[in-house]
């Protein structure tokens, strides 16, 4: 089969693979690790003892919730971008609609199955209103409905956004600046770098746990190549690694080939020198100051920064300017 006659569902993957693997470095983007078993085991990484970040996300959530909302002085609507199952926003969602008894939440993801389990999961908040829209917000126009005398809160958390390079993740906050008037907020929820509470140990470990979660995760796309594409990957001829990049203070996951082989993807060989990586993912770890730069360059003012007592990760309030 060639690219030109493949069914469109298996174009865009087949298309990204090839594009990733005939040119060197290899990589491939991490939206292909999101099927149903690499969500599965996504949600089982947020639970590992290793990987802090969803924990300490919600604690901050459930520390500060009222003074985030009180420092807000209006009834809000929440927008959440990426929302997926929302199952650390119901924290924030509670508080919200105890306080203004009347609640709008507009979730937006790719994941039309995402979005039902967060309506199913939420569906016992007293006044809230759940308004789903299933769009990719990096490719696709979303749109944010704006209620009278409420200002927008829009949800970015999870450090989704260290997912991206600076200039994706700056982009990706401009669009949404853009659907916002000035006073609206955004709230950020970002992983920290290493720092005197938190050692590059740390953080390898999040990314390469004890139980083999990660390696499993990081395996998943693999995996999905060989069902989706047919391609020919042996997952034993390649192993997980995590990777500290300081320059770019970055954690970064990669499969290493084993050895030198030759892969079968659609109607090409591709060839695998023995050591050669697919650098499968980015997650770049902020200091307050990049992050304060990355919110003012989209047009965002810094007006609280929350975080743990061994700052390793950190909730950004920031407003509309
Ligand atoms: C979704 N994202 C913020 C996670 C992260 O930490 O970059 C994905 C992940 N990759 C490996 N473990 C978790």
């Amino acid at each position: 089969m060639t690219t030109a006659t493949l069914p469109t569902v298996h174009g865009a993957v087949l298309q990204t693979a090839l594009s990733g693997l005939t040119v060197t470095p290899k990589s491939l983007p991490p939206w292909l690790f999101y099927d149903e078993r690499g969500s599965e085991l996504f949600e089982q990484i947020t639970a590992l003892p290793e990987y802090s970040l969803t924990r300490t996300e919600r604690a901050l959530f459930t520390a500060h919730a009222d003074e985030i909302f009180a420092a807000l002085q209006s009834p809000v609507t929440i927008v959440e971008l990426g929302a997926g199952t929302a199952t650390k926003t119901g924290v924030l969602l509670h508080a919200a609609a105890a306080r203004q008894g009347d609640l709008l939440y507009q979730p937006i993801d790719v994941s039309a199955s995402a979005l039902e389990a967060a309506d199913a999961s939420l569906a016992g908040i007293h006044g809230l209103r759940i308004q789903p829209h299933v769009a990719n917000y990096i490719t696709d126009p979303y749109v944010i409905t704006r209620q009278q005398d409420t200002k927008i809160l829009a949800l970015y958390i999870g450090s989704s956004i260290g997912n991206f390079a600076p200039a994706e993740a700056s982009a990706i906050l401009r669009t949404l600046r853009e659907h916002l008037l000035p006073g609206d907020a955004l709230l950020l929820g970002v992983d920290l770098a290493p720092g005197p509470q938190k050692s590059v140990a740390t953080l390898l470990a999040a990314y390469d746990d004890a139980a083999g979660v990660t390696a499993a995760f990081n395996k998943n796309i693999l995996t999905r190549l060989n069902r989706e594409l047919d391609a020919g990957f042996n997952l034993d001829a390649f192993a997980h690694r995590a990777r500290w990049n300081a320059a770019e203070s970055r954690m970064e996951m990669h499969l290493e080939s084993l050895t030198a082989q030759t892969v079968q993807l659609a109607d090409r060989r591709i060839a695998f020198a023995a050591g050669e990586t697919i650098h499968t993912e980015n997650s770049y770890k902020f200091s307050t100051d990049s992050l304060s730069a990355l919110l003012a360059g989209a047009g965002f003012s810094t007006t609280h920064t929350f975080h743990d007592s061994a700052q390793t990760f950190a909730v950004t309030l920031a407003t509309a300017v």
